[in-house]
């Protein structure tokens, strides 16, 4: 098969191109590195060292049967030049990683704001526009998020994607439907996701798009089967207030000798997913495409739900870290319930990796490692989620 990785410079995008190509499929990564520019605005770097794109390629290039192509293209703004790429590449299918995906971040200000919409939405049109207008066959697989759903159903098991609802027909009597879940993003990022679907699904509806949209949860870990072969091709490891998500901040946190930071009670229940599984999932959804006419396919891409007070405990007795309650910077439920399905994937073979695994012995592993190149004054998140000018937090949001 040949795949476009949109965004196939990054933290997902990279393992994934390399696990592609490892398959036996034919990978082009077409990313614009402005995660790259990024790290540079933010003076933060990666703990992990990462090599410039180019050494990455000639490295796997010198291992891999089938070679790894590179387009420098920046989907928000480059239509001309993307529609170019899909008609002379004519792909089976496209990955789409290339957005921006902090949500502190996209916090920061209003510049920071308009940037992560500006790019997410015009990339997943352009993307969605320019596979129409050249009548592609192509599969468009997306990495949504599971925070499109928001963090407040109380207990209720979160469906993958469509809820079952019922209607008062023209009869009076009830009928059923299933719709689109609603949405409740928490942050300019997740709202970006959640206008996605919008786009997913009239492009679904209007040109017969086929689409899987792949709603992940927090990633961890940092290395797969290929990223580890060899040192330039290891993955990035984010660990600044900004873009470092919380488990691996606090493994990387335990290994610099930093009281892990959990913000708030530490009560919010978040979805995990390793990396490992990351790039195994999006194979398997390239591998079963919907079918011509099927609406747009949803699965929830996350393993386990966790409270993240308990993956502190978790980490301290792994460790031995101290645990550090700091006010919360975002504006969130203090505590909250999460169930979610997610057979979809598992119906196609997947064998999920958990927290028992083991696995984070080597993130911790890993950290210890790079730590000499840990900058401890990153590792606060300075992005306020509310009106830094008002004198005091507001009041905690929705309790589930
Ligand atoms: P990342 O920032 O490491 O990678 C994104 C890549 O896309 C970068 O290489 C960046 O340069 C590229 N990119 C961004 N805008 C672009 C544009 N306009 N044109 C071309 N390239 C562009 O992020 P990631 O952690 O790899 O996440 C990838 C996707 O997975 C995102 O869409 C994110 O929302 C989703 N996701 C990530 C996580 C997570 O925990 N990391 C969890 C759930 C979903
Ligand atoms: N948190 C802490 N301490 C920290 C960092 C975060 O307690 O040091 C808390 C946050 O307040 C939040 C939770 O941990 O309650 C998750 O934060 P996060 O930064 O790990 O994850 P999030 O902002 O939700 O975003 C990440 C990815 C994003 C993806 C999302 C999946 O950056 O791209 O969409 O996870 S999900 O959370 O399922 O929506």
């Amino acid at each position: 098969m040949k795949v476009l990785v949109f965004g196939g410079d990054g933290f997902c995008g990279w393992p994934t191109s390399l696990h592609l190509s490892d398959k036996g499929h034919e990978v082009v990564i077409v990313d614009n590195l402005s995660r790259r520019a990024i790290d540079s605005e933010l003076d933060a770097q990666s703990l992990t060292p990462i090599c410039g794109i180019d050494e990455r390629l000639q490295c796997w290039n010198s291992m891999a049967a089938t070679p790894l192509r590179f387009a420098l293209l920046d989907l928000a703004r480059d239509y001309d030049g993307l529609v170019a790429l899909l008609s002379e590449e004519q792909p089976d299918a496209v990955v789409h990683f290339a957005e921006q995906r902090a949500a502190p971040y996209s916090m920061k200000s209003a510049a920071h704001r308009r940037y992560s919409v500006d790019n997410n939405l015009t990339g997943t049109h352009n993307l969605l526009c320019a596979v129409a207008e050249l009548g592609l066959d192509t599969h468009v697989v997306h990495l949504g998020t599971m925070g499109v759903y928001g963090y407040g159903a109380g207990g209720a098991v979160i469906p993958e994607g469509y809820l079952k609802v019922q209607v008062r027909g023209a009869d009076g009597a009830l009928e059923e439907r299933e719709i689109l879940h609603p949405c409740d993003p928490g942050s300019i990022y997740h709202m970006t996701k959640c206008q996605d679907q919008m786009f997913f699904y009239y492009y679904n509806k209007n040109f017969g798009l086929r689409v899987t949209d792949l709603h992940q949860g927090i990633v961890w870990g940092t290395q797969t089967d290929q990223t580890g072969k060899d040192a330039r091709l290891v993955n990035r490891f984010d660990y600044d207030g900004d873009y470092g998500t919380v488990l691996n901040r606090f493994v990387m946190q335990a290994a610099v000798g930093h009281p892990l930071t959990v913000h708030g009670t530490g009560e919010q229940t978040r979805a995990f997913i390793h990396i490992q599984d990351t790039v195994r999932c999006v194979e398997l959804a390239l591998t079963n495409p919907p079918a011509y006419g099927e609406r747009v396919r949803i699965f929830n891409q996350a393993t386990e739900t966790h409270r993240l007070i308990d993956l502190a405990h978790q980490i301290r007795a792994l460790t031995g870290a101290d645990i550090s309650f700091a006010a919360n910077p975002r504006l969130e439920a203090r505590a909250n319930t999460l169930a979610i399905e997610n057979t979809g994937l598992q119906r196609f073979g997947w064998d999920p990796i958990t927290l028992s695994d083991g696995l984070l012995n080597e993130v911790h592993a890993i950290a210890r490692h790079h730590k000499h190149r840990c900058d401890l004054s990153k590792i606060p998140c300075a992005s306020t989620w509310w009106n830094a000018s008002r004198e005091e937090e507001p009041a905690d949001i929705r309790v589930a």
